[in-house]
Formats: C-alpha cells, structure tokens, sequence
C-alpha cells in the first residue's frame, strides 16, 4: 500500500553535481586543471580500500600535468556534461527536478587565480547552462568551490595557507555573483567545508603517513581562511535582495557504540570538534569555547588578520546545507571497523551497510535535522543524499534499481517526520540525479543516479543517457508524495 508523505507545496525537490565530476572538457575555453583532475584512476583490488588513491606525492602531481605515465584521469573526462547539458537538463525537468545544484569550476573562470579579468568563454558557458535551466523552470543552487581549486594556486600560490588565496576567491566569487544574481538564488560558498581542506591535504603533503584527523590538525589556518572567504561572500550577498548563501558540511552523524558512560563521553567530545566546530564558527559567528581548549591542547594557533572576528560575526550564513550518507559510531577504544569515504568509520551492528561499506541509516536523518534545528533555528537543506552502486544496464537498457527507491524513500519518509516535529527544512537535492564520477574513489561504476551513463571507469562508451527505474519512481513521487 502506498503511503502518501506530508510536505509543504513549495518544498524544493532536485538533485545535485560538481563540476569535476561532470563537465569534462578540462582543457577546453581556456581552462586550467584542477587538483582532482590529477588524480589518476587507480583499479581497486578491494572496493572498499581507497586508500591507494591517498598516497599521490607532489612528483606524481607534476608527471601528471602532461601525463608521462600515460594514466587516465577520470575528472578530466566526467560524463561530458559541457557538451551535453541541454539534453541533461532536460532530462532533469522531467524527472521532476525543481532545484538543480551544480558547481562553477574555479579554473574555467580565473585559470590561474591571479589574473585580473575573468575569462570570458568560461562565464559563457556558464550562462548558457544556467539559461537553459531557466527555460526548464529550474531553480538553481551554485556551489562556488566544489573541492576543484585550480592546480596554480596550489602550485604558485600554496592554496589555502596562504592568506592572499582569500582575496583570489573572493574577486572569483564576487564576478559569479555580479554576473548571475538573476538566475541564481542559492549560493554555497564552499562544499564540505569539514573535508575541503582535507581533499588539498591530500596532494599538497608529501608526508601521507598522517592520519586524517592529523591532518585536518595542521590545516585548520587553511580552513580559518576558507571561513573568511565565505564571510566575504556572505557580506557580499547582502547588496542583493533575492540571494541567499548557505554553509555545506560533510555531516557526520554519530552515535555512541553503546551506553558505557565512556563511550557516550566520547562521542560527545568527538562530535564537537568532527561537527559543531564548523557550524558553530558558520552561525553563531565565533571559535567556540571548547575551540580554543582544543587548540591549546593541541599546539595549533591560527593566525588572525585584524577585523576577522568581526567579519565571522556580522556574517553568519542564512541557512545550512549538508551531505548525509551514512552514520557510525564511537568508543573510547576503538571497535569493529567499516569503510567510509576517507576513514575507517565505527561499525554500527544495527545498520546495513552499502557496497562500498557506509552504513545506510534513513533514522539517523531525522536525527540530524532535530539536532542542527535546535541548536541553531536556522533553516535547513539538505544538499546531498544518495546510494553509490555498482550496476549495469539490462537488456531493457534500463536498470531495475529497486534498492535505490527504497534507500529514498526511507530517507524521504524521516524527512517528512522531521517536518512535523516543527523542523524548518525547505529542499533536498539528491546525489544524483545523473550517474557521475566518484569524488572518493575516481570511479565511475560508482553509480548514484536516476539515469544511467554509458562509461565505464576509462571514460570507453558511448555515453548515451539511459533512464534507471528509480527515473520513474522519482517523477511520480515528486507528483503524488507516496512512497
Ligand atoms: P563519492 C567524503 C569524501 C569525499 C566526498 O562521494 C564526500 C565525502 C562525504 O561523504 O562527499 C560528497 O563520490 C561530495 C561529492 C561526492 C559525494 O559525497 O566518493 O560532496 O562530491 O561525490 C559521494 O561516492
């Protein structure tokens, strides 16, 4: 029996996309590379170990400029979205997208980061997206950065940690906003925050011995300056009246491995500096208290420029967004292990887990909703959810996607509760609606999407567009709301 589920009329259903994964085209109009298109693709004996493509050294990142070794690097390629983006959105439209979240490559508008004049091939191809998407009755989200900083400013520059990449991505953002104001009304500065300095780490230290959260321990200067940049473009956007800008994390939603005080404190502890630190920073405008404890503790210190405290205060986002894929747990000594996109996570015995080992767990949505909601009141979106699976087309050219409908529809039904216990959450956009490279793992047998591209991980195929059952289900749930 269909169960019909309770959302405003207005809610905003879509799906999302980044650029790298996408578009291709990378030396095309004047484009530079990317950091993560010299990530090469790297055949996994066993899927779920990704940490082969961790250990890239700042050699392997200059052989790859001309590709000595002769490798394929899959986010050069994507699914040729630069090329093939009316017919996408099209397809989007009929799925019954209302929202469609996509990102700017950095590199196709300031190829070098220091230039002073945008390129103007890439701002019109931009457009031209974006007016399509209108002609589709389209909303549009932009995330600005999506992981893809342009490999000269890593090169030349030092990415993040150096203080003038503030100024080189706030004169980017501020063009992308000057020029689509019109069209586009919801801005993300910065994906993942949490994880985007994490992705630079990667290729920026030759030492790969550290673990992530050592990592992320020598990055938080880099990170204090991705929190300026998006204060700017908060700042910024307050000269518009119809624009709003949200933060985006990596949402880590966590769960005590079981009810030994030792473990719940843990967690509790755990989840301030993995979570709330970035939202807290983000909408409450400061370092939190148990921050500056860390820190000390830590030996870090966090150059600040004069003015700073002042920009994080007077420029909290107007809403939050976040990625929810999975959750796992935590204990004092560490317990059984599974994978998730770039660290070993705490195995939950309750929770099945997909292919590539995150944990699906639609309860723990709802979870999350009532937790950002109380401690911040400030609207939610969630920017992205989905199941990456290995599938192949049928003889039908289609793909019998039952296990997807089902992971949706049990994350849509959570939603719909959290809606009724007075949660302010106002759009979902899918990852995605269209199969596309993997951020994590490079590959492109990764699927996520409601419509089936024909490459495989080599970028062979003809890359033919073929819709997957859950195509159908979607338009019809975005009609009907039954699950
Ligand atoms: P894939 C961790 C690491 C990298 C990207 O991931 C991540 C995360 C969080 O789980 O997040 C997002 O393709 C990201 C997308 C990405 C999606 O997760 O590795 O914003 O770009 O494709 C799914 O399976």
């Amino acid at each position: 029996m269909a169960k019909k589920l309770k959302f405003p009329k207005d809610f905003l259903w879509g799906g999302a996309t980044a650029a790298s994964q996408i578009e291709g085209a990378y030396d095309v109009d004047g484009k530079s590379l990317s950091l993560l298109e010299m990530i090469p693709y790297i055949e996994l004996k066993d899927k779920k170990d990704l940490t082969a493509t961790r250990k890239l050294t700042k050699q392997d990142l200059l052989d790859s400029i001309e590709n000595k070794k002769g490798l394929h690097y899959p986010k050069r390629f994507g699914i040729d979205f630069y090329n093939r983006y009316k017919e996408d959105i099209a397809l989007f439209k009929e799925a019954g997208l209302k929202i469609f979240r996509m990102s700017v490559a950095w590199g196709r508008i300031f190829p070098n980061g220091d230039e002073k004049e945008p390129n103007q091939k890439g701002l019109e191809f931009y457009r031209n997206v974006f007016k399509e998407c209108k002609k589709q009755g389209l909303e549009i989200m932009v995330t600005i950065n999506h992981f893809d900083t342009p490999f000269p400013i890593v090169q030349n520059h030092g990415g993040w940690r150096n203080r003038q990449v503030v100024d080189m991505y706030f004169k980017y953002a501020k063009v992308l906003i000057d020029e689509f104001n019109e069209y586009v009304k919801y801005w993300l500065p910065i994906n993942e925050i949490n994880l985007s300095v994490l992705m630079g780490a990667f290729f920026v230290e030759d030492n790969t011995k550290k673990t992530v959260f050592e990592k992320i321990n020598s990055s938080y200067q880099d990170l204090h300056h991705q929190f300026i940049a998006q204060a700017k473009v908060v700042e910024y956007s307050k000269k518009f009246k119809n624009i709003q800008v949200g933060c985006m994390l990596a949402n880590s939603t966590t769960y005590a491995l079981d009810c030994n005080p030792i473990n719940v404190f843990e967690n509790q502890q755990k989840e301030l500096m993995r979570k709330l630190f970035y939202y807290d920073v983000m909408i409450k405008g400061e370092y939190p208290w148990y921050s500056l404890k860390y820190f000390k503790d830590n030996n870090i210190e966090i150059i600040k420029e004069k003015g700073d405290d002042e920009l994080l205060k007077n420029n909290p986002v107007d809403f939050i967004s976040f990625s929810y894929y999975m959750s796992s747990t935590i204990a004092k000594e560490e317990g059984e292990l599974t994978e998730g996109n770039l660290m070993k996570l705490g195995k939950n015995p309750f929770l099945e887990a997909s292919e590539w080992g995150w944990q699906i767990d639609p309860i723990g949505l709802r979870y999350t909703l009532n937790q950002l909601w109380d401690r911040y009141h400030v609207p939610l979106f969630i920017s992205e959810n989905g199941i990456g699976v290995l599938e192949k087309l049928n003889e039908k050219n289609t793909v019998e996607d039952d296990y997807r409908i089902d992971y949706l529809s049990r994350h849509f039904e959570q939603m719909s509760l959290a809606i009724e216990d007075g949660i302010n959450l106002f759009g979902y956009t899918m990852w995605t609606p269209i199969d596309v490279v993997s951020a994590g793992s490079n590959e492109m047998s990764k699927r996520y999407g409601l419509i089936f591209v024909d490459y495989d991980d080599y970028h062979k195929g003809t890359g033919d567009r073929f819709k997957k059952k859950s195509f159908d289900w979607f338009k019809k749930f975005v009609k009907t709301m039954e699950i």
